[in-house]
């Protein structure tokens, strides 16, 4: 049996058309079904359901054989996993915002300790050590956004897709940091265990990229 990690939403719904292409459908609708275990039109394949920042966890410790996370879910979590498809699906950009009114490269000329809230730390701290910028970092989960609107940070780094929640924030992104879109991970244990049909789904993913691209 083959384990396949996903998480709900943009991940799932962008890995359909791969796994289809692939010759994969998976036989219950994630939205309807509260089964936390899919069957698939492959007797030997399954898709568990998973937290995004789950994913690599499941599949480091075998608790999946492969799985799909944003390469920002991947960074966070580290080593430990093989990344050998970069599946171009859930794209968008880890970037730095702050208030319109902030004059953010006045204040990293000056080398003022920049206040910075963040779910991304690794990505965040990597980045502003890159640039000789001091920085406070704070970890949030969630509604970033608000960080520099009340007062707690000078700047958040957040994912951004179209703008607009920062633009509903009346934030400004002031530096891309990376491009960010989906990787195929797979646990390296697995892949020498059950090398042949692991091999076999990884090509047809690969196929399914360069169709669809
Ligand atoms: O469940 P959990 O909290 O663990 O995970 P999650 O909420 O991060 O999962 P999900 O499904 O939201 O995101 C999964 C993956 O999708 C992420 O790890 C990214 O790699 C990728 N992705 C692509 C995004 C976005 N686009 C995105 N726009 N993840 C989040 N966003 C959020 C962003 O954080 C911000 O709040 O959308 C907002 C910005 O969108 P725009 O369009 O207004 O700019
Ligand atoms: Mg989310």
């Amino acid at each position: 049996m083959i384990t396949l990690a996903l998480s709900k939403g943009r991940i799932y719904d962008d890995s359909m058309p791969l796994l289809r292409a692939a010759g994969v459908e998976v036989l219950e609708d994630p939205e309807t079904s509260r089964k936390l275990i899919l069957p698939t039109s492959r007797p030997d394949l399954r898709v568990v359901l998973v937290r995004a920042s789950d994913v690599p966890t499941y599949v480091q410790h075998g608790g999946a054989d492969l799985g799909v996370a944003g390469l920002d879910v991947l960074l966070e979590h580290g080593d430990g996993l093989y990344r050998p498809l970069d599946l171009k699906i859930a794209r968008c950009r880890m970037s730095v915002a702050v208030r319109q009114d902030f004059d953010y490269a006045a204040a990293v000329k000056q080398g003022s300790r920049l206040r910075v809230a963040t779910k991304y730390t690794q990505i965040a701290r990597q980045h502003f050590a890159a640039k000789g910028v001091h920085v406070d970092l704070i970890k949030l989960y969630g509604s970033m956004e608000l960080a520099p609107l009340t007062g707690l940070a000078d700047a958040i780094v957040d994912l951004v897709s179209t703008g607009s929640t920062l633009k509903a924030n009346h934030l400004l992104e002031v530096e891309r940091i990376m491009d960010i879109s989906s990787r195929l991970v797979v646990n390296p244990a697995a892949l020498k265990l059950k090398r042949e049909p692991l091999r076999a789904l990884i090509d047809a993913f690969e196929a399914a990229v360069g169709a669809t691209a």
